[in-house]
């Protein structure tokens, strides 16, 4: 199923955002509101360590994407995220937003990727449990490409 494509009026070109309780493969756990967490909004939680949810995107153009992840996390709760197999980093979504409830939500960073235009599949994983994750969003970016850490 191809994800919604929204076109953005960010200088810097087009933007993919992505609702992630709308994965493709996963094991999280997605609440609308029924946990107490994704009211409103839906979002991606873990109730137990070590998870994964996968996405399969269409980039539209060819060229660095910076990776941004909408969630609320009271602690630190860092993500790995990976495009095509390849680490992107270590540290996505790493910070804490002052609260796990939708009023926390807030935009952190999760790398930058050299796209070419096309499908693509992102994974966010983590051997611990996952922040509350409403929304992820890939944006066209002159920055340059995360290094592995
Ligand atoms: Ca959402």
């Amino acid at each position: 199923m191809a994800m919604f494509l929204a076109s953005c009026g960010s200088t810097d070109g087009p933007s993919v955002v992505i609702q992630a309780e709308n994965f493709n493969r996963g094991t999280v756990t997605i609440d609308k509101g029924e946990h107490g967490y994704g009211q409103g909004i839906g979002v991606i939680l873990t109730f137990k360590p070590s998870a994964f949810a996968e996405y399969d995107i269409e980039i539209p153009k060819s060229t660095n994407y910076s990776v941004e992840i909408r969630c609320a996390s009271a602690g630190p709760r860092p993500v790995r995220v990976l495009v095509d197999g390849q680490l992107v980093t270590e540290h996505g979504a790493e910070g804490t937003t002052g609260g796990f409830l939708p009023e926390h939500q807030k935009w952190l960073e999760g790398g930058v990727v050299s796209l070419t235009r096309g499908k693509h599949m992102l994974r966010l994983e983590s051997d611990g449990v996952f922040p509350h994750i409403d929304q992820l969003r890939l944006s066209a970016t002159s920055k340059a490409v995360t290094t592995k850490s």
